[in-house]
């Protein structure tokens, strides 16, 4: 492991729990390689599970074609999901971040392992236990969520908190890139979008998470979580806010920000 690697990772932690805003990364150290932001994120990651938090799953970022145009690349990127990220209530405190946006997914959730470049749609579903509507927290720790390719991957893809609703749905119910959302903020629609919007079905998603797992030598575990991708554009939220996210056919969620 390069000593240079775990320094970053000591800078990145330190600003991520003080909820205080960086410089981009690529500003300051040169030739850093997508490879080394997957493992600045892995040590990151590590000091957190070394404090007691628990890998619980992964999340998909820039899924959307209109996400990746923004940061200039043709690719989805992953972050790891810890269990003190997740919200036990729909409640956001702003306490602890920075510039917080607030996206819709839907997430899978696993009952068996799923690992290997050889993994296929019908080894995801049969893979799969249930479905649920779901709301990431994105929070850039980059001065101004500016940020390159490298150094979003670093800082765990953005994510900040997640929450899933409380009903879970089978995988089979209904079509996935189907499924229409609409976003409210304080009663108005600001944002809309349907699943298709996720790498064209959120099941390719997790098919591309697994993929690159495999690469970095993890894997999807019996029950974990996916958190497929955005469904929409992310809204920011300031504290007194109310978000509603209607699922057509999967409920809605409402995210109350203090
Ligand atoms: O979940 C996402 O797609 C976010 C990835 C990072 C981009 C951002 O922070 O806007
Ligand atoms: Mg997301």
């Amino acid at each position: 492991m390069s000593h240079r690697l775990q320094v970053i990772a000591d800078e990145l932690y330190r600003h991520q729990t003080a909820a205080a805003e960086l410089p981009k990364l690529t500003l300051r150290y040169e030739g850093l390689t997508v490879d080394d932001a997957y493992e600045i994120q892995r040590l990151t990651m590590q000091k957190y599970m070394d404090e007691g938090a628990r890998l619980v799953g992964w999340k998909m970022g820039l899924t959307s074609k209109a996400k990746q145009q923004s940061v200039g690349v043709d690719e989805p990127i992953f972050g790891h999901l810890l269990s003190t990220m997740e919200l036990e209530h729909p409640v956001l405190s702003v306490r602890g971040l920075i510039h917080p946006r607030v996206e819709p997914e839907i997430a899978f959730v696993f009952r068996s392992r799923l690992a290997g470049p050889d993994v296929t749609v019908r080894d995801v579903w049969l893979a799969t236990e249930c479905v649920v509507p779901a709301l990431e927290v994105i929070d850039s720790r980059y001065e101004n969520f500016s940020f390159t390719l490298i150094d979003v991957i670093a800082d765990n893809a953005s994510s900040a908190r997640f929450y899933l609703g409380d009903q879970a749905f089978s995988p089979y119910a209904f079509r996935l890139d189907e499924v229409g959302v609409v976003m409210r903020l304080n009663g108005n629609v600001v944002q809309t979008g349907a699943g298709a919007a996720v790498l064209g079905h959120p099941v390719k998603s997790v098919l591309e998470q697994v993929r690159m797992l495999t690469r970095y030598g993890a894997a999807i575990e019996p029950g974990m979580v996916v958190l497929t991708g955005g469904i929409t554009e992310a809204i920011h939220v300031h504290p007194g806010d109310r978000v509603q996210i209607a699922f057509a056919g999967m409920g809605s969620l409402e995210l109350n920000v203090t």
